[in-house]
Formats: structure tokens, C-alpha cells, sequence
């Protein structure tokens, strides 16, 4: 018995706007570590001691310090099954908008083009001292921890969105009008318990749409979905590539 159900492979074969959201979960097969559960970033670090501007004001070292091990975690990591999938979802959907929560670019290294960084990036660092600076790149390398601004001098802090900063306020309006206009919405590995994001869903779901959620354990979401399969992203991305190209019976 397949995993997915006859009729919604015939409703996304008939798609024409699909919307994939994901999470830490969709990187898990890649080695890096999610933020909640089990072997999660958190377990061992209380989110309101990094995360945050104030963290961050209060001891920058040992938030640089946090960040330097996740970016050297997800500089040795490789795209799995799932980025891999959702990158060849691109081409097959005629319409099709990326979300991510994650701050590791594997959805880039494995080929999806545009995906709408709502988080940032672990990648890029950008300065902390007068607006006027502008300092905001790409960044690899860094040689003190806390990194200091090359123009003006003042600290340097990672490009991601913390708890109480709002999102980049164009990638949200993109976020937002896609899900507003798909006719299908995947919930990919995510707690669904960080907002705005989490709110993602529920025009799709306001408008009678397949709603369809991947994540290995229950999520508030869960119960409010089309289906909700308890899977693993990277197998049950597989099984859906595999059906949709017709390489199996439905
Ligand atoms: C698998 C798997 C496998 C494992 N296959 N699955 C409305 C209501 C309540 C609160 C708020 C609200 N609006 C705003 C807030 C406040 C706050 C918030 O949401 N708080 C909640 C925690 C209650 N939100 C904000 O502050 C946001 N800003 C904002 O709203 O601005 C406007 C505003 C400002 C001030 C006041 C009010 C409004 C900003 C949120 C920024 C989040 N930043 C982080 C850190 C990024 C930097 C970094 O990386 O360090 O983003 S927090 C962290 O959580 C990170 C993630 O992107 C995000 C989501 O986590 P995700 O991806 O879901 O990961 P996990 O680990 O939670 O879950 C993994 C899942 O995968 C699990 O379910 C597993 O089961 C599953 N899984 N292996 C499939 N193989
Ligand atoms: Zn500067």
C-alpha cells in the first residue's frame, strides 16, 4: 500500500501552483542538527541564550561561538534525498515557490534556484553599527570571534532572524502571496511552532487546498491537514517522485 493516496497524486499531477515550506527536519538526513527534540540544537542550549539580539548584545563571543560550530557543521554537509526531490519539484510543477525556515543553503546545493530564505542565513554576517555602513555579505571565513566590521569597526553579527526581529520584509510578502495563489502546500519537517512561518498554512487550508504535511514526529499542524505522513522527508519524497513520473502504480 502506497504512502500516498490515488486521488491527491492525481490532484498534483493536475497542479499548477505548489508551495513547499520546510524546516530543520528536511536537513536532519544531511547530519545537521535540528533546533527541538531529540539530539536537537536546544537540548543542550536554551534558545532565549543564543537566539536572540539580547544574547547577542550580552555575550557576542559566545553567540559567534555557537554559530562558528553550526557553520562548520553545515559546511561539511551535503544535500540529502529531500533537498534533492524538492529541487526537482521546480521543474516538474508548472508553478512552484520555495520556503525555507533553514539558515544551511543545502536547498541551493542541490539545485533549487530561488528558495525564500525567511530565516537568513548562517552564511552571511552583516554589521551591527550605524545603518549607514550597510556592511551585509557573504561570508566564509572569519578570523577573531566576535568578527569585527571591515568599514567601520563595530561587531559583526550572523545574517539570521532572531526571536523578536521580524522577517525580511520582501521574502515575507513573497512567502505570503505564494501561499495566498498555490493550489497544493507541503509541510516539510517543521515543528510548526514558530510563527510567522507556522501561519503559512492556513490560507491554503482557509481555501479547501491538499495541504500536506512530512515530519517524522506529530505537530500541531497535524491534525488539520489533508494528510500528514509520519515518514521520514527524504523517503517519502522519494516515494512521491517515483509515483508521480509513473515508475510505480498509485
Ligand atoms: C523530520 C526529520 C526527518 C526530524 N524528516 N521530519 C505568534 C504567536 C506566538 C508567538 C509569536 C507569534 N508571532 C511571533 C511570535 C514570536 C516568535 C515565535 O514564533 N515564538 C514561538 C516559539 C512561540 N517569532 C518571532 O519572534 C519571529 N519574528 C516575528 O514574528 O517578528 C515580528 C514580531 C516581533 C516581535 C514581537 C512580535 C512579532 C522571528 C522568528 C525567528 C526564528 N529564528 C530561529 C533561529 C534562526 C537563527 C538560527 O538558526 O540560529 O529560526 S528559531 C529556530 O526555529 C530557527 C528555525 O528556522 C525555526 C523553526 O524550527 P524548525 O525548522 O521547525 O525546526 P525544529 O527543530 O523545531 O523542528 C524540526 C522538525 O523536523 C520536528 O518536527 C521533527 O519531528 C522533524 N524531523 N527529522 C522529516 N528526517
Ligand atoms: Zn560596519
Amino acid at each position: 500500500m502506497s504512502l500516498w493516496p490515488r486521488k491527491l497524486l492525481q490532484e498534483l499531477r493536475d497542479c499548477h501552483k505548489a508551495v513547499v515550506l520546510t524546516g530543520a527536519g528536511v536537513s536532519a538526513e544531511s547530519g545537521v542538527s535540528t533546533f527541538r527534540g531529540a539530539g536537537g540544537l536546544w537540548e543542550k542550549v536554551d534558545p532565549m541564550k543564543m537566539a536572540t539580539p539580547e544574547a547577542f548584545s550580552g555575550n557576542p563571543k559566545a553567540v559567534w561561538e555557537w554559530y562558528e560550530a553550526r557553520r562548520r557543521q553545515v559546511a561539511e554537509a551535503a544535500p540529502n534525498r529531500a533537498h534533492e526531490v524538492i529541487a526537482w519539484m521546480e521543474g516538474y510543477f508548472p508553478g512552484f515557490t520555495l520556503v525555507t525556515q533553514n539558515v544551511d543553503r543545502l536547498h541551493q546545493k542541490a539545485g533549487s534556484r530561488w528558495p525564500l530564505e525567511l530565516h537568513g542565513s548562517l552564511w552571511m554576517v552583516r554589521c551591527t553599527g550605524n545603518p549607514s555602513c550597510g556592511e551585509w555579505e557573504d561570508r566564509h571565513e572569519l578570523v577573531n570571534l566576535p568578527p569585527q566590521c571591515p568599514q567601520c569597526g563595530a561587531l559583526l553579527r550572523p545574517g539570521v532572524v532572531w526571536f523578536g526581529e521580524g522577517l525580511p520584509q520582501q521574502t515575507w510578502d513573497e512567502a505570503e502571496e505564494a501561499a495566498r495563489a498555490c493550489d497544493v502546500f507541503f509541510v516539510i519537517g517543521t515543528s510548526a511552532l514558530v510563527y510567522p512561518a507556522a501561519a503559512l498554512p492556513e490560507d491554503p487550508l482557509s481555501r479547501g487546498k491538499p495541504v500536506i504535511e512530512i515530519n517524522t514526529e506529530e505537530t500541531p499542524l497535524s491534525g488539520r491537514v489533508t494528510l500528514s505522513l509520519r515518514s521520514k522527508a527524504g523517503e517519502a519524497l522519494e516515494s512521491l517522485r517515483e509515483l508521480l513520473l509513473g515508475n510505480k502504480p498509485g
